[in-house]
This record gives structure tokens, C-alpha cells and sequence, in this order.
């Protein structure tokens, strides 16, 4: 029997499950000769129980196995006679102590998992210097399980890379999610504190599963109720959930919150009034929530109050919050996007005039929070110039998960490259290798305070995040926060082997239509440095006639600045300088014509429609082959799914074979590959229609016109589009 149709057979009996509510934690059955070896090595645990950090990783080895191997081995709190595994601590197991010093050089939140000889027998050892450590110790396991890894000679040594690895949710009070496509939020305020949903539980189990270690609760554009008494109460209920799965809770903290809720005449950093209500407030919070991790903040940007509105910098903001929380270890994430109304620079430039000056003003527990990219999660920017350009200041990555500007949920856009892209960027900030991913990590600079945070995609759809493959969005976030060193193309293939089967003729196909998705998705939306071309406010579908408005950085034409003669915004010396922000090196690259990248060509220059590219076309045949090229690759992804889920007959008169997709899931994903084909196609006829009536050139031969007049595209309106700002 080939090993699909077990798998057939195997996930057939937990069809109903198949819902994708389980993410990556599905743990259904592995092929019986495996179950067998793995039964052997996995015969009987100790692991202590004394803790409900211990309980959580005892009762997900328990879960794990029964699902994956049919049945849980025993499991015993104290050493037995035939013991194969030993879970704990040097202090939670004497069975341990030989290990003590090699697991102690693994930190607070480090684990090994490693085969060691006991009475005369192999032994698999599951440790951490702290509970947190085992637990995290047991999802990799639990990994490997599912991947169908060998366990004969294991040996791994894991420490996060990174200190602070949290989600912020975009979620408001009254249960709309910010650019949020998988229905409401999932924190129920209403029922909150006294009744604690299960599914809190289980989102800590999915996050300790990836070593996401926070959570912000609430929405940037903060409302000062959060830090209200009744929702600090909701909030230490949520806390409690989460804190045997390691997992701290943040609140974002409005910068007027002492005079919205304190009623005090000013929200000034300098003013003692205002110090001293941040106490006191910060104080209140440390009662409820004594592991409390502390404040992210959005201020003097889009509209939030903010320092500036009393003469003073981001440093003065930023400090007055860490000074209140610095006794009880809090930490203050400030953001760095910011762009004010009243300056009238290009936008990529305003985050960097602002913050670099400011570089070693924050006091040691600010760690200044950063966008990728230095306009706002596009499908490509180049890397925001502040990372670099601020050696004594410990820089967070932001990432957004959900894809407010990838297509929502519906479509299939693995956003693993897209991060590995920016880690992987070089600074030259300290010479050439100075990475992005190594200023995250803090090697570069020797910074201990350390960070990356990515925008939830999560909400309370039955799937989690809107859809079966944004969870990998989710799910890559978590493993590259634990090392951005690592590769998206090997955490798609665990995910994919994870979420689907660990068959290799299904996780091939997958990797290959995820590792394919983010370009495609550039190619069809903002393919060679365009950016910024989504419609208005909701930011669904194309808009590259947007103009007008309260501001020209809210427009397309302000981005593209396309005209008869040519297309791209102009970053040099000639245009807003925004080169300058970058390493000299990188400044002479990115802002030569000939030597820059040319999928960021229009970000830096513009550019002539009949400017000549690597491929022997002109400017303007190369945009319109791309767009098309993405049309294409979404069909290509189309067809690779269909491979997975009408099988092609394998031999002559014989039956096809049965899908190895679960047909739950595959109908909602090819439904969902069809309205990402439909939709990319869109992008493509509507950025035409709407380039060509600026430079009336012809298309080149082959393309297809836009089946519409741009007239038609212009019309369309979506009122209702989910996720708006509001
Ligand atoms: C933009 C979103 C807006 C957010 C803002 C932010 O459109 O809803 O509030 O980012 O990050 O991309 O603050």
C-alpha cells in the first residue's frame, strides 16, 4: 500500500477534526512501522508534575503521543526500573543532575533533547533549566514526531536568539480586529475575567509550540480603557491562561490615557503629575499582573497623541513609561512608525529623521520597535534604513502577519521569503554580513535586549487565522523569532508536513506553491519597486489611480508617479535623498541606475518607459510581462494543488488514487486559490488599464488587453471590505 493511501486511511477516521482549528498540532497517526519504533523508544516517561508549567508539558507529550501513536506511554512522576525518557530540570529531576552544566549553558529558555546512556540503556532526555525549557523541549520533540524524524542518535541544543518574541494583536474592545481577516477577536471582554475560554488555552499551546513568548493584547491605535480597572482585571484573567505556556502579556498603552482616565489637564512626560499617574498606573498593573511584560506604543503617529504634542521627543515619551515600569522589569516597545501630517518629506524618510537622532537617548529597557520596511509592509520594500543607523539602541523587528496588503485571507501568500529577505538583508552597518537578522539578534551591536514582534493574523474563524495557509504565517513568525537565521523554505516543509502529511509527494508540492506565492503576489500587485498601489482606506485590491484626499502619502499617484514618460519614485540625490539613509555602500548601489536590484528599481528611481532591463525589454514591456507572470503563477499553484487533490490515475485501469487531502480543508483552499486567481488578474487588467492611459504605449505581443475600460475598474467599490481602520 503506497504511504498516501495509509495516510488516507490513517487521517480518514479524523475527517471531522479536519476543520484546521488543530493548526499544526494535529497529531494524527504516523505509519504503523514508525508508531512501532517510536512506541519502543518512547515506553515509559518520568516527568514531574508539580508545576502547571510541568502539568502543561505532561498533559501535550500525553496528547501528542496518544494521537500520533495510538496510545500514551505510561507516565510516571518519580524514576522507574525501565524508564526510555526523562523530562525536568536539574531541579525537578535527579535524573538530571549529571547534565546540570550543559543544560544551564543553554539559558533560562533553552532545551536539549538528547540520547544519554542511564544503567545501561538509551535514554532520550528532554531538559531545560526551566520548566518553560522542557516545554518547549517537548514541541520539538512532538516535531519531530510528526515529520517522521529518526530519534536514534538525537542531540539537539536550542536557545532562543531572541529575547522578546511576541504577537501584537490588532484587536479593539469592542471585538473588530485592525486589519484583521479571520473574524472577530478572540478575546471575549464581555465573558472575560470570569469565564476563560478554552480556546485561550489552546492559542498558548500554539504559541509555547513555536517559543512565542508575549502577547499585546490590544490594538495599536490604543484606547485608554485598556488601562481601565475592569479590563486590567479581564487582562490578568488572559495573563493566567497564558503563563504556564510562558507567555507574557503586554497591553498598548495611549499616550493620553492619564488624561482620559486620570483626568489630569495634560499627558506632558515631563510633568509630575503625569509621572507620577504612569506610576501609580504601572503599579496597579503589577498588582493584578505581577509578570506583566510592559507597554508598545504608537505615538504622533496617524493621528495618536504623542510627546510631540507638548514640544517633546519620542526619547522623553518613551522614557517616562520605562522609568514607571523598570522596578517591576517591564519593558516599553515604542514604535518608529511614525510620519506626521504637517512634514511634507517623503514618508520613507520620516521614521529615520526622526528616531536615528535620537540614538542613545531611550533608557536601557526602550527597545525601539521597527517596521521591515520604511513605508508599511508592502509585498517587497527594501529594509527600513533605521536598522543600522542606530548602534546604541536595541531595535525590534515588526512584521505583519496578517496581510492587509497580500491579499487578506484569501490569498495563498507564505510570507516566510518575504522575512527571510529582510533578515537576510546586509546593513554594512559594521562591515560586509552585517545582517538585519544579526542587528535582531543583537550580535551586531551586543545588545541583550532583543526583539521581534509580527501583527496577528488571528481571530476567532474556526481556522484561527481566515484561512488553512496563513497559519504557516503564524507559524514561521514563531520559528524565525527563535532564530532568524533560519530558512523558510525548511519551516515551510515542517509546517507542511504538520498541517497536511509528512509524505513527501505531498510536502513537496506544497513548499513549492508556498515558496512560489510571495512572488507571485509582488508580480501581480507591485511587481520591480512599486509600492503602495491598494485602494483606499479598506486597502482591498488594486487603486494605482488613487489621488486626492487629506494627504498626498495616502494616495498611489504620490508612490508610482507615473507620467508619459516614465514611472518610479526617485530616491537618489536628485529625488527625496532617501538613499542617504542607507550604508554608503548601499547608497551607491541603490542609487545607481545600473547597479540597483531590479525588484527594487522603482522604489529608488524613475525611471523611463522605454529604459531597458536585464532582459533585453523595455521598462514598460517587462511590468506588463510581470504582471502577467504572477496571473500565471497562480495558476501554477492552481494546478500543483489539483495534483494533491484529483491524483492522476498511476497506472492503467486502476482507480485513481484518493486524495491525500482531507476534503474539508482542500475545498475551502481550492475555492480560496480560485478568488486569488480571479483577483490577481484583476491587479493585472486594472494596473494596465490604468498605466496605459498614462503613457498610451502598446502592449507587447501576446498580452491580452484588459477585458474592461479603466473606467470599469475605477468604479468598483467594496464599502464593506473587512478589517478597516476605524
Ligand atoms: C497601517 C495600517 C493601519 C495601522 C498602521 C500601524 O493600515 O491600520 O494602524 O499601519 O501600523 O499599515 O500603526
Amino acid at each position: 500500500m503506497s504511504s498516501v493511501v495509509i495516510a488516507l486511511l490513517l487521517f480518514m477516521g479524523n475527517a471531522h477534526a479536519e476543520d484546521g482549528y488543530a493548526l499544526w498540532m494535529r497529531y494524527v497517526p504516523v505509519e504503523p512501522a514508525l508508531a512501532a519504533t517510536y512506541r519502543a523508544q518512547l515506553s515509559d516517561i518520568v516527568a514531574p508534575d508539580a508545576t502547571p508549567t510541568q502539568r502543561a508539558a505532561r498533559a501535550e507529550l500525553e496528547r501528542g503521543l496518544a494521537g500520533l501513536l495510538g496510545t500514551a506511554p505510561p507516565m510516571h512522576a518519580e524514576a522507574t526500573q525501565q524508564y526510555a525518557v526523562v523530562l525536568g530540570t536539574p531541579a525537578s529531576s535527579p535524573l538530571l543532575a549529571p547534565l546540570h552544566s550543559e543544560i544551564a549553558s543553554l539559558g533560562p529558555e533553552g532545551y536539549l533533547l538528547k540520547r544519554v546512556q542511564r544503567d545501561g540503556r538509551s535514554v532520550l532526555v528532554v531538559a531545560g533549566q526551566r520548566d518553560i525549557g522542557v516545554l518547549y523541549g517537548v514541541f520539538h520533540l512532538l516535531r519531530l514526531l510528526q515529520t517522521g524524524a529518526s530519534l536514534d542518535a538525537l542531540d539537539v541544543h536550542e536557545s532562543p536568539r531572541v529575547h522578546l518574541r511576541v504577537l501584537d494583536h490588532w484587536d479593539n474592545l469592542d471585538g473588530h480586529v485592525e486589519r484583521g481577516y479571520a473574524g472577530r477577536s478572540l478575546w471575549d471582554w464581555q465573558s472575560l475575567p470570569e469565564w476563560k475560554d478554552p480556546r485561550y488555552t489552546d492559542y498558548a499551546r500554539a504559541n509555547a509550540s513555536l517559543g512565542i513568548n508575549g502577547t499585546v493584547l490590544n490594538n495599536v491605535n490604543a484606547s485608554a480603557w485598556s488601562l481601565a480597572p475592569a479590563y486590567l482585571d479581564k487582562a490578568a484573567a488572559l495573563a493566567e491562561v497564558f503563563r504556564p505556556y510562558g507567555i507574557r502579556l503586554y497591553l498598548s498603552a495611549r499616550f493620553s490615557a492619564p488624561i482620559e482616565l486620570g483626568g489630569l489637564k495634560t499627558a506632558d512626560p515631563l510633568d509630575p503629575g503625569v509621572q507620577r499617574w504612569w506610576r501609580d498606573k504601572v503599579n496597579e498593573i503589577y498588582a493584578r499582573i505581577p509578570d506583566f511584560g510592559g507597554f508598545l506604543v504608537k505615538a504622533n503617529s496617524e493621528g495618536q497623541p504623542g510627546p510631540q504634542d507638548y514640544g517633546r521627543s519620542h526619547a522623553d515619551g518613551a522614557n517616562l513609561l520605562a522609568d514607571a515600569l523598570a522596578p517591576h522589569g517591564g519593558v516599553v516597545m515604542w514604535r518608529a512608525f511614525v510620519y506626521a501630517h504637517d512634514v511634507p518629506a517623503d514618508r520613507a524618510t520620516q521614521a529615520f529623521t526622526e528616531f536615528a537622532g535620537l540614538d542613545g537617548a531611550f533608557r536601557p529597557n526602550v527597545i525601539v520597535q521597527v517596521k521591515n520596511g520604511p513605508i508599511d509592509f508592502q509585498p517587497r520594500e527594501p529594509f527600513h534604513g533605521l536598522f543600522g543607523a542606530m548602534p546604541r539602541t536595541p531595535l525590534m523587528m515588526e512584521f505583519q502577519l496578517t496581510k492587509e496588503y497580500l491579499g487578506f485571507n484569501t490569498h495563498l501568500v507564505y510570507l516566510g521569503p518575504l522575512f527571510e529577505e529582510v533578515l537576510r538583508s546586509d546593513t554594512h552597518a559594521r562591515g560586509k554580513g552585517s545582517t538585519v537578522a544579526k542587528l535582531v539578534d543583537g550580535s551586531l551591536e551586543g545588545h541583550t535586549l532583543t526583539g521581534m514582534a509580527g501583527v496577528a493574523n488571528i481571530g476567532n474563524d474556526r481556522t484561527w487565522t481566515g484561512s488553512h495557509f496563513d497559519q504557516a504565517n503564524w507559524y514561521a513568525f514563531g520559528r524565525l523569532a527563535w532564530n532568524p537565521h533560519q530558512s523558510a523554505r525548511d519551516i515551510a516543509a515542517d509546517w507542511a508536513a504538520m498541517t497536511f502529511s509528512p509524505d513527501p509527494t505531498v510536502v513537496q508540492p506544497i513548499v513549492a506553491m508556498m515558496m512560489a506565492s510571495r512572488e507571485a503576489a509582488v508580480n501581480y500587485m507591485t511587481p520591480l519597486g512599486l509600492h503602495h498601489l491598494m485602494a483606499r482606506g479598506h486597502h482591498y485590491g488594486p487603486g494605482p489611480w488613487v489621488d486626492g484626499g487629506p494627504r498626498p502619502d495616502w494616495t498611489s499617484v504620490y508612490y508610482h508617479r507615473a507620467d508619459r514618460n516614465g514611472i518610479g519614485f526617485d530616491r537618489n540625490a536628485s529625488g527625496s535623498n532617501a538613499v542617504a539613509q542607507y550604508a554608503p555602500e548601499l547608497a551607491a548601489q541603490y542609487g545607481d541606475l545600473t547597479k540597483v536590484p531590479e525588484p527594487l528599481l522603482l522604489w529608488f528611481h524613475h525611471v523611463p518607459w522605454n529604459h531597458r532591463m536585464a532582459s533585453g525589454r523595455t521598462l514598460w514591456d517587462e511590468l506588463v510581462t510581470r504582471y502577467s507572470l504572477g496571473v500565471k503563477q497562480v495558476q501554477e499553484m492552481q494546478r500543483q494543488w489539483s495534483t494533491l487533490t484529483d491524483p492522476p490515475e498511476v497506472e492503467r485501469g486502476s482507480a485513481p488514487l484518493p486524495s491525500p487531502i482531507d476534503p474539508q480543508r482542500s475545498a475551502q483552499i481550492t475555492a480560496f486559490l480560485r478568488i486569488q486567481r480571479r483577483e490577481a488578474q484583476w491587479w493585472r487588467d486594472a494596473s494596465i488599464a490604468y498605466f496605459q492611459s498614462i503613457n498610451d504605449l502598446p502592449l507587447p505581443a501576446g498580452e491580452a488587453p484588459p477585458p474592461h475600460p479603466l473606467a470599469y475598474y475605477k468604479s468598483l467599490q467594496f464599502p464593506s471590505a473587512p478589517g478597516d481602520g476605524r
